[in-house]
């Protein structure tokens, strides 16, 4: 297992990577250059520039997360193929600087979305990402955006301006597009990329959809166990991998996480994870909380035996953490809790390793 942290750039990252060196056993970051429009080749410079600068910390960058996916593939338009010709350029400048896993998702218009990014805790005004599936009803797509944008203080993963300056226009679009269309399309965008990163070595890792459930009627495919069984059978290859995100998945009662952990790590599908707890609240409310299992509804300890006993050697970091200490960053993506929750993960890591 490597144990990592999720760092974005040096101009949009308020965290120093000095600190990040500083965690007890972090051996590298998840790596993201959140500028690069969706659909556009990632330069080589650009990318080498970024490792060099990452490694000049003593840290390693062999994960790279939200290489996002051109919405006119996932639409399935006929402008694609030059969206995946652009992306498999991508996929051949990051492995020439030793990117080994790259995290990407297939979800319609939104990745993650919540509610409410800075939720206070009562019992210890710590503050929270948080998400209530009823409010969210009583919001259009274009309220989400306008809270989500005004609520951040930093550009949030997947929340890039660009992707959706034009949302009104592809929520049309994908008035036609069902799961099994939106599934056509993602297996036409693997059986072309997959390929290249069978040469390169590369493992794609397909992030679940997060909350675990449809939002605003658009189609997701990716929230439960069986559809990651699809995923992986849309192709077979052994770049076809997955990111579990405990959190995303954990966000509905329904998804037994340990289990799932099992099954697919027993097949080696797992290339790396996201490892955080959430709180459930009522039916689809839940808070995200600090890691210790006690703090939420998900046994953090199976987890990590999950993982322990059937995906090893995977890349694993701390996800988002609430905001403590009085820190002010990019909501999720704080030092403090984040830092606290990697070192409570190495020490069930360390437990484990003792008792087998
Ligand atoms: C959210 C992140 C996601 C993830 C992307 C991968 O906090 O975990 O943005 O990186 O879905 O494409």
């Amino acid at each position: 297992m490597k144990m990592t942290f999720r760092w974005y750039d040096k101009n949009t990252d308020p965290i120093p990577l000095e600190y990040v060196k500083q965690i007890p056993n972090c051996s590298g970051i998840m790596g993201m250059i959140d500028d690069i429009p969706a659909g556009e080749i990632w330069p080589l410079e650009r990318i080498k520039e970024y490792v060099d600068y990452v490694n000049s910390f003593g840290l390693e960058c062999e994960v790279i997360e939200s290489v996002n996916v051109h919405e006119d593939i996932k639409l399935g338009l006929e402008t694609r193929d030059k969206y995946i010709e652009n992306y498999i350029k991508t996929i051949e400048n990051l492995a020439k600087c030793g990117i080994k896993v790259i995290i990407y998702n297939f979800m319609p218009v939104f990745d993650w979305l919540r509610t409410d990014l800075y939720h206070e805790n009562e019992e210890d005004h710590s503050t929270s990402l948080y998400h209530n599936q009823k409010e969210l009803e009583g919001l259009t797509p274009r309220d989400l955006v306008k809270n989500t944008l005004k609520d951040s203080k930093f550009i949030l993963p997947g929340w890039e301006p660009e992707r959706l300056s034009k949302l009104d226009e592809v929520l049309k679009l994908y008035e036609k597009v069902d799961d099994e269309k939106l599934l056509e399309n993602y297996k036409y965008f693997l059986e072309k990329i997959l390929p290249t990163c069978e040469k390169l070595g590369v493992k794609m890792a397909v992030h679940p959809d997060d909350p675990a459930w449809p939002v605003f009627g658009i189609p997701r495919i990716a929230h439960k166990k069986e559809h990651f069984d699809r995923i992986i059978s849309l192709v077979d290859s052994p770049s076809n991998c997955l990111c579990i995100c405990t959190g995303s998945l954990g966000s509905n009662p329904d998804n037994d996480i340990p289990n799932i952990i099992r099954h697919f790590g027993k097949m080696g599908k797992i290339a790396c994870m996201h490892v955080r707890n959430v709180k459930y609240l009522g039916d689809k409310e839940f808070r995200e909380a600090a890691h210790l299992s006690k703090d939420g509804n998900l046994d953090m300890f199976e987890i990590m035996k999950a993982i322990y006993e059937t995906a090893k050697d995977i890349y694993i970091r701390p996800d988002h953490g609430r905001m403590i200490w009085g820190e002010e960053g990019r909501a999720g993506y704080g030092l403090y809790d984040r830092a606290l929750g990697l070192c409570y993960l190495n020490g069930l890591w360390e437990a484990i390793e003792k008792f087998n």
